[in-house]
Parts: C-alpha cells; structure tokens; sequence
C-alpha cells in the first residue's frame, strides 16, 4: 500500500512537472505568446500640460505610444473622456539662424598656449568669453523647440461605470487595443499610426448596434485655429520663427467615416447611434531639410489629399496595409527567456519586480516598437522625446543632443535588425555638413565641417551657450564614423560611396583642428570638454576645458581609423588619405591613472562629481572598438575600474550605456544588475541630472522627466549581451547573466552581413543558426562548445573558435553534436 501511494506520488510529480515545466527542447520560440504592454486601468484625460518644462505628466506617462516616424499619439485610454494627444515630427518653433562665432578663431592659439602651461582658470575665462556661440544658442527663441500638434478630446456622454477594462499595446501589431463593457455592451478601440498611409487611425467598435456615441474636439494650445469645411475638421496655424515673424506653418485634418449619424460643427465632430466609425488624422507642416531656407510645400494641401485618399480606404485594408508594413519589421527577431503561457500580470505591476523576465523581453521589444513608430525612411531622426512630446516647450527642446543621446537613439537599429529605420539619421548628418562647413571656417578658420553638442531641425552646429557642455567638437566625429559602423553591419556599397564625402569632411576638420602638445609632440584636440564633466585643475580651480580630452581622442581614432577602411573599399588614394593614417600614428593616446582608472583629461585630475552621468572616456569600449579584452587588456581592466568607481546608478541614458559597457566586459550579471537598475518603477518626474534614473508605468525611460534614449540604449544592451560582432567576429552570448539561464533569439544582426540564431540552455548554446547575407568569411567565438561539419572547432583559453567561408543567402547550423 505504502509502496503504490510513494509510486502514485512520484508519478504525479512527474506528470506535474512536465506539465509545468515542458523541456525546452519541445518549446518553439514561434509559439510564445506575443509581447503586449498592457494594463487594466485607464490613465486619467488630463489637460494638455504646456507649462511645466522639466517635469512630465504622470498621467500621460500611463498612456500608450503609437507612431509612424511622422506622426505620433499618446493614447490615455479614459473611458468616458478620451484624450489623444498628437504629434508631428517636424513641429519646431524658431528658424534658421547664424550663431557662429566670428571673434572665436583669434583666441584658438591664446587658449592653447594657456594649457598647455597648466593656466586653466585663464583658459576657462578667455574660452567662455570667445568659443560659445553668437547669441543666446539654444536658450533662445529662434533655436525653437518640438512641440505637440495638440490633442484629441473625446466626451462619450456618459458617465456610467465599466467593468473588464483592458487597455494594450499589441507589439506584434503595433496597434493599441482598449476594450471595456458599459452598460451590457463590449466596446472596443483599435488605435495605429499607418507608415504606408502617412495616417493616424482610430476606430470603435461595440457589440450592440446604435451604441457609439461621441464628441471629439480637435485643439491645441496656442497658434491655432479649429474650423468646420465640409465634412471635415481642419486645424492650422503658424508657430513663432523666434524673430518677430510668422514661422513653420502646419496642418491637421480630421475625418470621421462609418455606421453613424456624424455632423461636424464649430471644432468638434458628433457622432450619434454608430455601429461601426474610424476617425482618421493626417497632419502636415512646411518643414523641408533643405539648409538654408528649411521650407516647402502646403501642409494644408497635403494633409487634405492624404485624407481624401485615405478616407476612401476600408477600415479592414488600412489595418492590413498596417500590420503587413508593420510586421515586415517588428517580426524580424524574436526573444524568449523561457517565458510561455499567457501574460496574465499588467506591465505597470511586472515593474515592481527585479527579476521579470517577461518584462525584460517585452522591453527589448518594446525599444524595437519605439524606433519603428519614430524613425521611419522620409522623416527626421527620434529626438530626445522619440517623435512623443505633449509641451509648448519640451525639456531640452527635445532637440538632437549629439554628446550621446542622438547616437543612443540609433544603437540598437542595426543589431536589431531594423536598418530602414536608420536613413532618419543618415539624412540629418548628410544635412550638417553644409552648416557644419560654415561653423568650422567662421568658428575655427578650419575646413570641412563640424557640429558640436546640440543641433536642431535649423542646421544648428555652432556650439552651445555655456563652455562646459555647448563646446563639443567631437561631435561631428562621432556622428560620421556612426554612419560608417552601420555601412560594416549593411557592407551597401551605394551606401558607403554616399557617406565618405561626409566622413572625409570630417575627418578633414580633425586635420585643421588637431594641434601638437609641445611636451609630448602628440597630436591632440582642443580647447575642448568631456561632455559634461568637470575636475579640479591644479591652480586650484574648477573647470572643464582643456587639451586633449581622452572622450576627443577616442573619436579622433575611431574616425580616421574607419575614413581609412573606407578610403580602401572605394579606391581612394588621394594624399589625404596617406595624411590621415600619418595623423592616425601621431595622436595621443589613453593613459592610465595611479588608481588604475582609464584618465578622462590629459593629467590625472579628480573629477568633481566622481559618479557623473557620462562615461565618455570609454567611448573606445562602447560603441567603439579600440578597447576590448582580447587586444587591449590593461585598458578593458582600467575600463573596469572607471565604471566601479561612476557607480551602477545614473539617470536612464547613463544606466543604459553602462549595460553595453559591462557587456563588452562580457560581465554578463553586472550588465543585468544595470538593466535591473533601468527597470526601477520611478516616480521621479522633474528633471535630475543624477541618480533617478528608471522606467514609467508605460515603460517610457526616466531620465528624468521622460528621455527616449534610455529606452533605445537598453534595447542595444540586450542585443549585446548575446551577441558582439565588432572586431571581425561574432560572440555568441559574451555576456549572458546568470537569470537568463535559458531562452532563444532568432534574428539579431551582426557586423559583415550574419543574421543569428540561439537557442540556450544552462547557460550553454544548443544550437546557432548564422545566416550569411553577404558571403562574408566567419569567425565565431563561444564558450559553448560549437560543431560545424567539415569546420574544425579551436579551443583559444576558455573559448572554443570556428572559422570558415560561407556563401551568400545559406544558412550555417551549428549545434553540440553534427547534424542536429
Ligand atoms: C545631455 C545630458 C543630459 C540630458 C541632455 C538632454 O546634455 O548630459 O543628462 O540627457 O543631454
């Protein structure tokens, strides 16, 4: 008897268990239930908040993102009083303006002279008095800010109460789903922003006929005017340029279509007994990327002939074209931790919770959703905000910082194979060189061009209005050799042909600029900052300028390093080529400090925030190349020691880069305690410039206030903790935490042209699949132990190596045993 029952015990164990926890093997990553950011409460309408800079809206930062690179809308989901607010990429205040300096290049030799005896305070005074730009720079009215488009108001008259109230963002379908019951009838909204169809969608839908009833307003705070034509709203108006005049014009149409009574009056639309009904939105402004004028077009005419056609489009089509447009990008990598079964916990509550995994995959692929709905080919780059602003004045005039944040924005567009969503990018560096080429001559008497800490939609590329964060000249260094790291994953020929000019005009500068240290008889960069932090120098003061920033110097190397590689591909053998290899030798290079940190100024100064937000003395670890633990040990040790002592907290960006500097450290749990770090639910919500970094209730990046770019550097952090392809090979899983014991990803990229699979168990690869879209040679390293038939695996220290040719278009399986 008692033999049976411990028999029956163990088999029910046995049954549970496989029933709870199916082996891996038989999990299929294609199976996994699609990733949603979902909660089960509305977020509060609350009134467009145009007042408070710094500080986001804590409502709004419950509402769901939808976008299509040129508009945008923040979905709150409040039942009875819905509130839409809008976006368009191009809405700037302010207009073209000539802030270079003319007096700045007279003082260049004086400032120089000044440091390099060790004068600091002398070289700070007369840098701040001549290098900053002419007039008030970004502080002023003609640098202009992003601003909203306004908002969609909704009054469903009714104040009822509801019940099973869900309100999603589908990330398979990049669509925002809310459903509710009120009053015995389901009602549902579908809210998406078409690419193909340059329109934002929203369509109700209830389970009883005769049931949807509402009144939506179509308004915005200032410069705007509502009013009736025919049967559509149309709003317009001009935003200030800054001078005294009229600046950039837009347009936003609205139109309601379906099963229902509707009557447009005054700047609302009415809807009565509707069945069925999608509004639809399209919206235009007369920005052009075209220097000096940035002006074309009637945004009123174009935001009418899209509606007119788009009007004429089924609701089911436009969600198709959607969804097929959509899912040609977002389907392409797929990512499970071991995570099946429904998704039964909102989000928002996932928060909370250190070691969600689900959470952890859903934020990857929410990174992934962000840059498809706001980097999409035709339109402008994310900004600091992605395309999702609702101010007048955005903090940071939601602009393109160029000191890091721009260039995190496009981190993980590559990795995660989503490379159309890059050409934003490409198009706004192309369209700095020909203000970069007027800032380099009147700032610097120098050639080529340059651009510096902040830029806008109006070609700025002077530097900013204060010297320890505004004077930037590695800024147009770092932005042209981004363009060449995305040429190495792509190898397009047309590609590359089209950016050297902008990496030679570049490096071109650095030529002009670079000037020898009379002690050492290096080459090196100056007067300049390392963005933007400050030490004490040794007479005692305070300050952030002097020569040969190691930040400078990295991006000076990285970028002659990659303007020579590209010289080569294309047959350039022009003699500046032969000058920038010359230079490539002479540049100063890292030093490290008695404490064995990675020295972020030339001297072994001491910082005067020693936890500071930027870490840009190990750019050459991440995103560059030069630092890495096979070639350069002592400065991946002295990277290390740098990080310890910047500490694991910061603001969202600077917890973000921290994850993809641990994981070319291949420190795979510190990476993870970073991104841990990142998911902190935050309440924080006017700006801190420190520690109080973290993740908001709809998984948008705390700065704080809300910052996209923390949300795009983390989602390259995830990538490059399972895969790294910089230095000819790829690395498979180089820095896997200890949680992530077991998962699967298909379809991340790596540099030459290799699309990857993995699948992982016990921390060990089972099984690799690398696709070769260009026939380029492999290399693969891996602490799994790897076979590939016909290739002979390598054991180097604790790393097991293959190498071998591949043909363009096959696929290469690897596996811990032949044939499997
Ligand atoms: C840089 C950072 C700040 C902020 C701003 C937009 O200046 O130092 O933290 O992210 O950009």
């Amino acid at each position: 008897m008692k033999k049976t029952i411990i028999k029956c015990i163990f088999l029910f164990s046995i049954i549970v268990l496989v029933a709870s926890t199916p082996s891996n093997a038989q999990l299929n990553i294609n199976e996994a239930p699609k990733a949603k950011v979902w909660f089960n409460k509305p977020a509060n309408s609350t009134t467009p908040d145009v007042a408070n800079v710094f500080e986001s809206d804590p409502e709004w930062l419950k509402a769901l993102p939808v976008g299509n690179g040129f508009l945008g809308a923040m979905v709150f989901g409040d039942v009875n009083r819905e509130r839409i607010q809008l976006n368009e990429k191009s809405l700037w205040s302010g207009s073209f303006q000539d802030s270079n300096n003319p007096a700045a290049a007279k003082s260049l030799k004086s400032i120089r002279d000044l440091l390099f005896s060790g004068r600091y305070k002398e070289a700070s005074r007369l840098t701040s008095l001549t290098q900053v730009c002419k007039g008030p720079g970004s502080a002023g009215k003609q640098y202009g800010s992003y601003q909203t488009l306004g908002d969609l108001f909704f009054d469903f008259q009714t104040d009822a109460p509801y019940s099973d109230y869900r309100k999603e963002l589908d990330l398979d379908s990049g669509k925002v789903i809310i459903t509710y019951t009120q009053g015995g009838i389901r009602f549902k909204r579908e809210i998406f922003a078409s690419y193909p169809d340059r329109a934002i969608i929203i369509r109700f839908t209830a389970d009883k006929r005769y049931s949807i009833n509402f009144k939506v307003r179509l308004t915005r705070a200032e410069h705007s005017k509502t009013q009736v034509q025919k049967d559509q709203l149309l709003m317009t108006g001009n935003l200030e340029n800054g001078l005294d005049g009229q600046g950039m014009a837009y347009a936003a149409c609205l139109k309601a279509v379906g099963k229902a009574k509707i009557s447009y009056v005054k700047d609302a639309i009415l809807v009565k007994d509707g069945d069925a009904v999608t509004l639809v939105l399209t919206a235009n402004t007369d920005y052009a990327q075209i220097y000096p004028t940035y002006k074309q077009g009637d945004p009123l005419a174009s935001s009418l002939k899209q509606l007119r056609r788009v009007k004429a489009i089924s609701f089911n089509k436009l969600n198709q074209r959607h969804t097929a447009d959509y899912r040609s990008l977002y389907s392409r990598v797929k990512f499970n931790l071991d995570q099946y079964g429904e998704d039964t916990i909102p989000t928002n509550i996932r928060l909370g919770n250190k070691d969600d995994l689900r959470l952890q995959q859903t934020y990857f692929q929410f990174g992934r959703y962000l840059l498809i709905a706001s980097s999409r080919s035709g339109s402008l780059p994310a900004n600091l905000q992605g395309i999702w602003s609702n101010k007048i004045k955005s903090p940071w005039n939601s602009d393109y910082h160029t000191n890091i944040n721009l260039q995190m924005n496009y981190w993980p567009v590559d990795v995660s194979n989503l490379p159309e969503c890059y050409s934003p990018f490409t198009d706004l560096v192309e369209s700095l060189v020909k203000p970069g080429s007027e800032t380099a001559r009147i700032q610097y008497g120098a050639s080529g061009w340059c651009s510096q800490a902040i830029t806008n939609v109006w070609g700025f590329t002077s530097p900013g209005e204060g010297t320890g964060w505004g004077l930037y000249t590695a800024g147009g260094g770092w932005l042209a050799q981004q363009l060449w790291d995305h040429y190495t994953f792509t190898k397009n020929r047309a590609y590359l042909t089209r950016i050297y000019p902008i990496m030679l005009g570049s490096a071109k500068f650095y030529l002009s600029w670079l000037v020898k240290d009379p002690k050492t008889g290096k080459l090196v960069s100056g007067p300049s900052t390392s963005p933007e932090n400050k030490f004490f120098a040794p007479d005692g003061s305070e300050g952030s300028i002097t020569m040969g920033p190691e930040h400078d110097q990295q991006i000076i190397h990285g970028l002659f390093s990659a303007v020579i590689q590209a010289g080569r591909i294309l047959k350039d053998n022009s003699s500046l080529q032969t000058q920038f290899q010359q230079t490539l030798n002479n540049l100063s290079t890292s030093k490290v400090s008695a404490d064995g940190r990675l020295m972020e100024w030339p001297e072994d100064f001491k910082e005067t925030e020693p936890t500071h937000r930027h870490v840009s003395h190990l750019f050459a670890l991440y995103p560059g190349v030069q630092i890495n633990l096979q070639k350069t040990p002592e400065l991946a040790s002295a990277s290390r020691k740098t990080l310890e002592s910047r500490t694991d907290v910061g603001t969202g960006w600077s917890l973000a880069w921290k994850i993809n500097f641990w994981a070319r450290l291949e420190d795979g749990d510190r990476a993870y305690k970073l991104l841990q770090n990142l998911l902190n639910p935050t309440t924080n919500y006017k700006v801190n410039m420190s520690n109080a970094g973290g993740t908001y209730p709809n998984l948008f990046c705390g700065h704080p206030p809300f910052q996209i770019d923390g949300n795009f550097g983390a989602t390259a952090g995830i990538a490059e903790m399972l895969l790294q392809s910089q230095n000819q090979e790829l690395r498979l899983l180089p820095a896997l935490p200890s949680t992530w014991s077991s998962g699967e990803i298909s379809g991340l990229m790596a540099r030459e042209g290799f699309e990857v699979d993995m699948k992982w168990k016990n921390g060990k690869l089972l099984t690799t699949t690398i696709r070769s879209i260009n026939g380029s040679y492999c290399k693969v390293r891996s602490t799994s132990r790897l076979l590939l038939e016909g290739v002979k695996t390598f054991r180097e220290g604790n790393f097991y190596v293959l190498e071998f040719s591949t043909i363009k278009g096959k696929r290469y399986h690897l596996s811990t045993n032949y044939g499997s």
